[in-house]
C-alpha cells in the first residue's frame, strides 16, 4: 500500500484555508481516497491551550516563547501524522511551519532562528498558498478578532510567505469563487495522487 500524501494549505488570515481544506477532505473521501484534516495550531492539547490563550489575548508571551510553543504543537503531532501517512491516509493540513516562520519573521525575529525548531518535521508533498491581499481579507466576516489580524502586520506576513515558496507550492487566487478554487485544488491534488501512485516518494523531512 502506498503511503498517504501530505497536502498543506497556507495563507494569510481569512484566505479561505479552513473552507478549502475541509472541502478537499470531503471530496477525497467521496472519491474513495482515505483522507484526514489536521489543523495547526491544534488548540485542544495542553500546549494548544497556551497558544489559544495568547491568540485570544488572555495571556502575554514573548515573541520567542510563543514561536517555540507553535513549533512544539507541531512536534507533538508528528507521531500520529507519520502513522497516518504510513497507513495510507492522505493528510490535508491547515497551516504548518511556514505560518510559524512567516508570522514570527514578520515580528522581526530572524529567519534562520525561526526555522530552526521546525527543521526535521515531516515535509509537505504539495502546498497550496491561498493568496489574498490583506485589504480584501479585511472585508471578510470575523476579521480582526485575534491578535494578528491587523493590516500592516498581515502585509508583512504575506511578504514572508512569498520569500519561502518552493517548487512544490501553487499560488491560488483566493478571490475566485469557493467552487472554482475547490475545483482547481482538487484537480492539482488528483494529479499529485496519481504521480505518487506511479512513483511513490518517501516521507520527506522539512528544511534538511
Ligand atoms: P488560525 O486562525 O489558523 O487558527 O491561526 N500562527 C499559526 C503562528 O503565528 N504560528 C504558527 O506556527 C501557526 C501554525 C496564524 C491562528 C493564528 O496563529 C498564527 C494565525
Amino acid at each position: 500500500m502506498a503511503r498517504g500524501l501530505f497536502i498543506l494549505f497556507e495563507g494569510c488570515d481569512r484566505s479561505g484555508k479552513t473552507t478549502q481544506s475541509t472541502r478537499l477532505v470531503q471530496a477525497l473521501t467521496e472519491s474513495g481516497v482515505s483522507a484526514k484534516l489536521v489543523k495547526f495550531p491544534d488548540r485542544t492539547t495542553a500546549i494548544g491551550k497556551m497558544i489559544d490563550a495568547y491568540l485570544t489575548q488572555k495571556t502575554q508571551l514573548s515573541d520567542e516563547a510563543i514561536h517555540l510553543l507553535f513549533s512544539a504543537n507541531r512536534w507533538e503531532a508528528m507521531h500520529q501524522m507519520r502513522t497516518d501517512l504510513e497507513n495510507g491516509i492522505t493528510l490535508v493540513v491547515d497551516r504548518y511551519a511556514f505560518s510559524g516562520v512567516a508570522f514570527s519573521a514578520a515580528k522581526k525575529l530572524g529567519f534562520k532562528w525561526c526555522k530552526a525548531p521546525d527543521v526535521g518535521l515531516i515535509a509537505p508533498d504539495r502546498v497550496f498558498f491561498l493568496d489574498i491581499h490583506p485589504d480584501d481579507a479585511a472585508k471578510r466576516d470575523g476579521y480582526g478578532d485575534e491578535i494578528y489580524e491587523k493590516r500592516e502586520f498581515q502585509i508583512e506576513v504575506r511578504v514572508k510567505f512569498f520569500s519561502m515558496m518552493e517548487a512544490s507550492w501553487s499560488i491560488v487566487d483566493a478571490l475566485k469563487s469557493p467552487d472554482e478554487i475547490h475545483r482547481q485544488i482538487l484537480a492539482l491534488t488528483n494529479t499529485a495522487l496519481k504521480r505518487h501512485t506511479d512513483a511513490p516518494a518517501p516521507i520527506g523531512k522539512l528544511w534538511t
